[in-house]
């Protein structure tokens, strides 16, 4: 049988949500061809031998924020822009990512995304897509722009509880879950508390306490609970999905836990710094603590950090997303909005004004497989659920990307077969992001990926840690709703939405 192929990955060990198994891989004009053992050489066909090491679907990394419009008043300029960031993606394995248009108050979702293509298209050298960032869900955003945006494939939502110019209140979250339950849309929700924030970070003020590690003073795990607790009550009484983004308290886990257990389709995502950093990082001198700001904190307690594990091993958590949100240490328009410099040249930090958040794109998924499944915290099967197939069947990606099989683009990792395997040292010179440093430097890995491949093209060789793809290579993807499961027609009186 002539098979006519344009790439074959020989002496593959390839992983995906439920199996593992040797095999060759065939590839034709960017998709999975072919699964077999001993497919035969054909000519003008490219070989890469995988030597008996693991192969994986390329990374969906469904929480990315890059050259996301500034809502915030803070004026703070993201590090990277779509070619920087998709690079430094593909550098870390991901071939998917889905980012966020985000709607200023008063003005047109159909806009927002219209805005954010300019930035990305033509700029991007993996494929994605847009989370709309909904803050003002009036009757014409929720039910003219929205199921028009849903059929250019946009199919998921995000909305804040905090944060001034973002956050809702509870019945302008019931008005998107409405929405989302009619359109099909996926909801994910930024938990904490916002008052209690803001009370929290006046009270501090007034007491001089504003240092980079006060802003985790100011967000106890409570903060994330009690919110957590609130959006899952919502969602429930609109019979509709969620799923919880960026999730570092246990006590919130264990709400997700207890939520799941009785059957609510509630779906949760924790982050690479959740797992592995802690508290102690924002204590760090010379303002350094503001480089692991983010929002939720990172939690105070070392033992949380496995809580975290525990939950990505038990299927608590859906995926694992970056949460990359990078502005850079020494920039004034970066983490430096927070420091105070003052006259006796004693600097200061006010951790109101720095801005949230890490970046992480590229250390997301190695950090998954070595601290993961090579330390054996999680299987391998489990690494490709919370790295790839979850988040492509959550956001109506599946099986187009996500998996190994047939019919499925041909996005891979190659990892290191074990004889080639050493210790890889993080180390920011080393990424390919434009933020000046990363939270991981000097953290010593168990492996990183040796070849990335996207639609069938190598776009990433880890042995010259070169991204070879070319900005505008990566593609705009048109998805469909969840395949996960969804509302249930299961009701807490006798109140229906429509
Ligand atoms: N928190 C957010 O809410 N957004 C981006 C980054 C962060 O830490
Ligand atoms: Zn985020």
């Amino acid at each position: 049988m002539f098979l006519d192929l344009d790439l074959i990955v020989r002496n593959a060990v390839v992983v995906t949500a439920s199996d593992q198994f040797p095999t060759d891989i065939g590839v034709k004009n960017g998709k999975i061809k072919i699964l077999a053992a001993g497919i035969p050489s054909q000519e003008g066909c490219r070989e890469i031998d995988a030597e008996g090491g693991f192969v994986t679907p390329g990374g969906v990394d469904s929480h990315v924020h890059i050259a996301q419009s500034a809502a915030k008043g803070l004026g703070a300029r993201s590090a990277d822009d779509w070619t920087s960031g998709t690079k430094s993606a593909l550098a870390g394995g991901t071939t998917t990512i889905l980012a966020f248009a985000v709607q200023a108050r008063g003005t047109s979702l159909i806009d927002a995304v219209n805005e954010y293509h300019k930035k990305s298209d033509d700029h991007s050298v993996c494929d994605y897509g847009y989370h709309l960032i909904v803050t003002d869900p009036n009757e014409v955003q929720m039910h003219t722009e929205l199921p028009k945006l849903v059929k250019e494939g946009i199919s998921s939502m995000k909305v804040y509880m905090t944060y001034v110019d973002l956050k809702l209140n509870d019945g302008e979250i019931l008005n998107v879950l409405m929405a989302a339950r009619k359109y099909k849309v996926t909801t994910m929700v930024h938990c904490e508390n916002a008052e209690v924030i803001d009370w929290m970070t006046t009270n501090l003020q007034e007491r001089g306490m504003t240092e980079p590690w006060h802003h985790g003073t100011s967000r106890p795990p409570i903060v994330e609970s009690e919110a957590t607790n609130r959006a899952l009550a919502l969602a429930e009484l609109m019979d509709t999905p969620m799923l919880i983004v960026h999730v570092s308290a246990p006590e919130a886990v264990n709400i997700i836990r207890r939520a799941q257990t009785r059957l609510l389709p509630i779906y949760a995502e924790t982050c690479p710094h959740y797992a592995t950093l802690d508290g102690s990082e924002m204590r760090k001198d010379d303002f350094e603590g503001a480089k692991c700001v983010c929002a939720p904190p990172l939690r105070d307690d070392p033992k949380d950090k496995e809580r975290i594990w525990e939950g990505l091993s038990n299927g608590t958590f859906t995926v694992f997303s970056s949460d990359h949100a990078p502005t850079c240490f020494d920039d004034d328009r970066g983490k430096k909005l927070g420091l105070i410099r003052n006259p006796t040249n004693n600097p200061r930090g006010n951790f109101r004004t720095i801005p949230n958040g890490l970046p992480g794109v590229e250390t997301r998924t190695p950090l998954l497989w070595s601290e993961g499944v090579l330390k054996g915290r999680i299987t391998p099967q489990r690494f490709v659920e919370l790295n790839s197939t979850n988040a492509a069947k959550l956001y109506g990606m599946y099986p187009q990307k996500g998996t190994i099989q047939p019919g499925s683009d041909a996005d891979l990792i190659i990892w290191r077969p074990g004889h080639k395997r050493s210790q890889y040292k993080i180390e920011n010179s080393k990424l390919h992001h434009a933020c000046d440093y990363t939270p991981y430097e000097g953290m010593m890995l168990e492996d990183w990926p040796r070849y990335t491949i996207l639609r069938g093209q190598v776009v990433y060789d880890g042995e010259t840690n070169e991204v070879l793809a070319q900005p505008g290579s990566g593609k705009f993807l048109q998805r469909g709703s969840s395949t996960l499961p969804g509302p249930r027609n299961q009701w807490l009186s006798e109140w229906r939405p429509e």
